[in-house]
């Protein structure tokens, strides 16, 4: 996954020909497509490979259990195709190194939730929680984090955490009120988007005004 526009797109949509569609609209303006539950029990897991041959496909499962389980998970995450998978690193230490273990295997890649981008977000994943969390994610050797580009004060002080050999990546831009310019300007290397693209008019257009609006910051 390597970063030309710094945009990913959140593909929340529910049936298989509109995700294929919105994909090869954008493909030019974007480096990821991530999936979540939304479209996997919406079309199944097999959406994956399809979309992979578009763009690279991060799976947000927010993976969240058991070593054993998590391991499970993630293998079939990357069977399916994808190119990387976001876990939550509340869990612990112990089944966050199983996904990273998991994901090496696969030379793939992690990417662990440190903060969530909501109004809510904040209320468990305090300031020292957050850091905590992404303090853990650099020492299991995760390609990088997810920082809330709600508040890219919080992007930027997790940017201090990590350093600059982790990725962040940023969602909370255009329908949950987030900048992508001030996103990217406070430290992340990709911003997700998903409603302002896919819900819009034209998503094309949409994703080409994203990329055009962070395009000389990165
Ligand atoms: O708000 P949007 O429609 O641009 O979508 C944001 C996506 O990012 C969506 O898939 C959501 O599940 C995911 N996400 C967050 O919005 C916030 C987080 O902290 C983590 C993931």
């Amino acid at each position: 996954m390597s970063r030309k526009n710094g945009v990913i797109l959140a593909l929340d949509v529910t049936d298989e020909k509109s995700a294929l569609t919105i994909s090869r609209d954008v493909a030019d303006f974007i480096d990821a497509i991530k999936i979540g539950y939304p479209l996997v029990l919406g079309t199944g897991l097999s959406i994956a490979e399809k979309l992979s041959r578009i763009a690279p496909v991060i799976a947000d499962f927010k993976v969240a259990d058991i070593p054993n389980t998590d391991r499970l998970i993630c293998e079939h995450v990357f069977e399916a195709g994808c190119d990387a998978v976001i876990v939550q690193g509340f869990t612990g230490p112990d089944s966050l190194f199983e996904c990273v273990k998991t994901a090496d295997d696969y030379k793939k890649k992690v990417f662990v939730v440190a903060e969530m981008s909501h109004p809510g977000g904040d209320h468990f994943f305090t300031d020292g929680v957050s850091k905590e969390i992404a303090a853990m994610a650099k020492k299991s050797g995760a390609f990088g984090i997810v920082a809330p580009a709600t508040r890219p004060e919080r992007v930027k002080e997790l940017r201090g955490v990590i350093g600059n050999s982790m990725k962040i990546i940023s969602p909370g831009v255009g329908a949950q009120g987030g900048s992508a310019a001030d996103t990217i300007k406070a430290g992340a290397d990709w911003v997700i988007v998903g409603r302002s693209i896919y819900g819009a008019k034209n998503p094309k257009e949409e994703a080409e005004k994203i990329k055009k609006e962070i395009e000389k910051y990165i």
